[in-house]
């Protein structure tokens, strides 16, 4: 008892100078494998459908840009969908105008219902309709403005945890509700949406000049893709990427979309990192942790940090198609991207390891 209270003392003096050690009833500093407080859970739509209606009738879009958004929030964090980034369905209604602002976090929107809601980005106006998929790159500003005759829906990701968590918060209100419009509709799809060509002298892009990916374009890469090997985790799968250097879309949040064909059963892999997959139809299931969750369009389901899962695909006639938002471009710019995939035998495969290396003498890793 001495010695605890020997220490004890210790501590008060050391807060003195702002330094501490170590407690014996402090958590370990380090665990052997993430331990997230995250969880993996599924949203139905049969459960948000009636609240996105309450929502739009009770709750006024907000004044000084805020939106009217319905959070998909983890009870197991303090905030957000999963540790790095928010998910949440914005509702707009007919002849509102969701005013214009910049903020430092990296924002998407993907088109889950209706038409004629159009968002500008730094002055470029864009149509948003259903699978179309926005980006809001970090200091942009942007606007929604919507001249359709009934709700719009879209699902929005913002990197919002990950930049709290570096103490980087920046947001900016614009000066009027509606930035001006520039007079060349939907610029950096006309220039750079192919893909394939661009127009001569455009300087090389220092970010990820493409703004929009719309739906006809994704869907028909996707029927492109069906025709290569499957994938052994996702099946017909595509990353949405900057057309200038090949890159995630924004350096934080990654997006996919996949296609499980009939009877499709993937392959177990978990990595750090978290996902949030968006149900765009079919039926299908995935097991995480060795909880299966049943999903169906309109559903909503995350991958916390480190979670074991795999997906299938329940229908023996229809494909399923999931969109995917995910934080693996910023785990992989820091280096603290790994994974691992369970082998048929029951073993561990290692698939990606920035500290891939054997220790000195040591076996080799596996
Ligand atoms: O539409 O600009 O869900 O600024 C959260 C913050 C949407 C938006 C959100 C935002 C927006
Ligand atoms: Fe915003």
């Amino acid at each position: 008892m001495a010695d605890a209270e020997a220490r004890r003392q210790l501590e008060k003096e050391l807060a003195r100078f702002n330094c501490r050690v170590h407690q014996p009833d402090d958590p370990p500093l380090f665990t052997r494998e993430p331990r997230s407080p995250a969880r993996s859970l599924l949203w139905r739509w049969s459960d948000l459908k009636p609240l996105l209606d309450r929502i739009g009738e009770m709750i006024a879009i907000g004044s000084g840009g805020m939106r009217r958004t319905l959070r998909l929030a983890d009870p197991g964090l303090p905030y957000g969908t999963t540790p790095t980034f928010w998910g949440s369905i914005q509702v707009i209604l007919p002849g509102e105008v969701a005013q214009a602002h910049r903020h430092m976090a990296n924002a998407l929107r993907f088109v889950m219902q209706g038409h004629g809601c159009s968002t500008t980005v730094d002055g470029e106006c864009y149509e948003m309709n259903e699978g179309d998929l926005v980006l809001t790159p970090s200091g942009t500003w942007h606007d929604h403005v919507h001249r359709g005759s009934a709700p719009m829906i879209w699902l929005d990701v913002l990197d919002i945890s990950l930049v709290r968590s570096l103490h980087a918060t920046f947001f900016d209100p614009y000066t009027q509700a509606e930035q001006p419009v520039a007079g060349i509709r939907d610029e950096s799809f006309r220039q750079y949406g192919s893909g394939l060509m661009s127009p001569p002298g455009l300087p090389r892009p220092a970010r990820n000049p493409l703004l929009a990916y719309p739906r006809a374009m994704s869907m028909a890469a996707l029927e492109q893709a069906a025709g290569l090997e499957p994938d052994p985790f996702d099946d017909v799968i595509l990353e949405y990427r900057n057309p200038a250097d090949g890159g995630s879309t924004m350096p934080t949040l990654g997006q996919q979309l996949q296609m499980l064909r009939p009877g499709f059963r993937g392959r177990a892999r978990r990595h750090t990192g978290s996902k949030l997959y968006y149900v765009v139809r079919g039926e299908g299931a995935s097991v995480v942790e060795g909880v299966r969750h049943d999903w169906s369009a309109g559903d909503f389901l995350t991958i916390a940090p480190w979670a074991w899962h795999e997906h299938l695909n329940r229908s023996a006639e229809r494909d399923a198609i999931l969109f995917q938002v995910n934080d693996l471009p910023a785990l992989r710019a820091l280096g603290y991207y790994r994974e691992e995939a369970l082998s048929a035998g029951g073993g561990f495969q290692m698939i990606e390891h920035p500290q891939g290396r054997a220790a000195p003498g040591g076996p080799a890793l596996s």
